[in-house]
């Protein structure tokens, strides 16, 4: 009856169980100041699993979501974390173990919670319509009381959500406050179904879209601009018979080309522009001036997760998985689908560090922008004598000039994904500020970092220490008291 974690990988280092929720009123300033004008919440999300898994080799994107919450006033910084009560998680609470086994694979579930969602919202938490919604790809968000973070419920657009599933990675558009978002495998696990939502900036859904996807991928991110929604069909391919054979949902196919859906803003039809073999994830922004789509995303030669075998046995090569921030660009007016061995969009690189998770000033989300930041793996020539891998620094990066800022988190740290934080006024394009939370491996704690986001490379605003470990940090933003005020019941 013991709880005792496997030693693996997936549960050693930064991915080791934390399970704490907790509160910490002040938390301690240990360099700079908080600015007293900086007033709001940041919001983040990572995985942290509740119980041992009965699978072997488990991995984060499996275990429970825990939201952690800084909220800033007057120079002040109060903490709080909380696992997500999602129905999964109460399920396994009362049994005091694990009833849901291998990652979105419900044939290897305990019979008895057949049937309940799988759903684990620990992979975004986003503020839309004055709900805070903690979100998982496979299934609807969760609603979180932003005080107590205590969880509400299920959310499903008031019933209106069709589909099985809504995107951790939704756009929320500036001009009007819009939540552009959507499903895949919106008809159940491996389906090939998508369907394209907008919801009102009350919450409403306004906009509704089906297709069909050339195969069953994973679709974590997508881009969304002014007239044109994109959907990456990237060859992580799916199959039901695998999965019902207890396999693993996702594969990477070397074989497969890459599609990109190119859907009008609010329209139905998709046009599928064909691309050679390649693996993109995180979109940091995307714009178009009315015939050319430009999306910006770090490219590698293969999938970044290690945890999803080569459909060949091949090896992980993290060679091979490093990507590269690049552009992509698609005519609307060009031919979409050119056949074998051509591409009907092109890519150009944007740097030639290794990274991901990319973010922008989501003030100009869905523009044509100047300021975008990512954490990188590796600089050229810079690689530090530690060995400790993951992502060693942040980098803020105007993709017109192609300028860059590095910062280096330090040794025996590494780094979980940065936010833009608008300051009160209204400012330029990526002036405000930029936080981030550090790992400390040799202390076991974890730094937020007040970076002044046309600086990144100089002394921190400030450096708060939460003195504990935060694992398997996912994404999280930045909510203002204005938008706190507009709590929907
Ligand atoms: C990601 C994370 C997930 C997932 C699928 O970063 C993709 C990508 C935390 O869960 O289920
Ligand atoms: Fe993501």
């Amino acid at each position: 009856m013991s709880v005792r974690f496997p030693d693996e990988p997936g549960f050693a280092g930064r991915f080791a169980p934390m399970r704490l929720e907790g509160e910490i009123r002040g938390l301690e300033v240990t360099q700079g100041e908080v600015p007293a004008s900086l007033r709001g919440t940041f919001y983040r999300v990572g995985a942290d699993p509740a119980w041992p898994p009965f699978v072997a080799r488990d991995f984060y994107f499996n275990a429970d979501g825990m939201v952690a919450m800084f909220r800033f006033e007057n120079g002040y910084c109060d903490f709080r974390s909380r696992y997500v009560r999602t129905p999964r998680f109460a399920a396994e609470r009362e049994a005091r173990r694990s009833l849901f086994g291998a990652y979105r694979n419900p044939y290897t579930d305990d019979p008895s919670v057949a049937g309940l969602s799988r759903g684990l919202a620990n992979t975004n938490v986003y503020w839309h319509g004055g709900r805070l919604l903690a979100s998982k790809e496979d299934s609807a968000p969760v609603q979180i009381d932003p005080d107590t973070l205590d969880t509400v419920g299920e959310f499903t657009w008031d019933g209106d959500l069709s589909s099985q599933t809504a995107t951790a990675h939704p756009k929320i558009d500036p001009r009007d406050g819009s939540l552009v978002f959507f499903g895949y495998m919106a008809k159940g696990e491996a389906t090939r179904d998508i369907a394209y939502y907008e919801a009102d900036a009350t919450g409403r859904i306004v906009h509704e879209a089906w297709f069909e996807a050339p195969y069953s991928s994973m679709v974590h991110d997508w881009a969304v601009t002014e007239n044109f929604v994109v959907f990456p069909i990237i060859p992580l391919t799916a199959s039901l018979e695998r999965l019902k054979a207890g396999g693993p949902l996702y594969v990477w196919d070397g074989s497969e080309d890459v599609y990109l859906g190119v859907v009008p803003r609010r329209g139905t039809g998709v046009r599928w522009y064909r691309g050679t073999n390649r693996f993109a994830s995180h979109i940091m922004n995307a714009f178009d001036d009315g015939r050319y789509v430009h999306i910006d995303t770090p490219v590698g030669a293969k999938s970044a997760f290690p945890w999803f075998p080569d459909i060949t046995g091949a090896p992980f090569d993290p060679e091979q998985a490093s990507a590269q921030l690049s552009r992509w660009t698609i005519d609307t007016q060009g031919p979409p689908d050119l056949g074998d061995e051509a591409t009907a969009f092109a890519e150009q690189r944007l740097t030639d560090c290794s990274g991901e998770f990319p973010r922008t000033d989501d003030r100009w989300a869905t523009k044509g922008y100047r300021f975008g930041v990512i954490n990188l793996t590796d600089i050229p020539g810079q690689r530090p004598d530690d060995g400790l891998p993951g992502f060693r620094w942040l980098a803020s990066i105007d993709p017109v000039t192609g300028a860059m800022r590095t910062r280096f988190a330090g040794r025996d740290s590494t780094v979980q994904e940065a936010i833009f934080v608008p300051p009160e006024a209204d400012t330029p394009n990526g002036h405000g500020y930029v936080l981030q939370l550090v790992d400390r491996h040799a202390t076991g704690t974890t730094d937020l970092l007040i970076l002044d986001a046309q600086q990144i490379d100089a002394p921190p605003v400030a450096t708060l220490k939460i003195p504990i470990r935060m694992p398997g940090g996912l994404h999280g933003n930045w909510v203002t008291p204005q938008q706190l005020a507009t709590r929907a019941g």
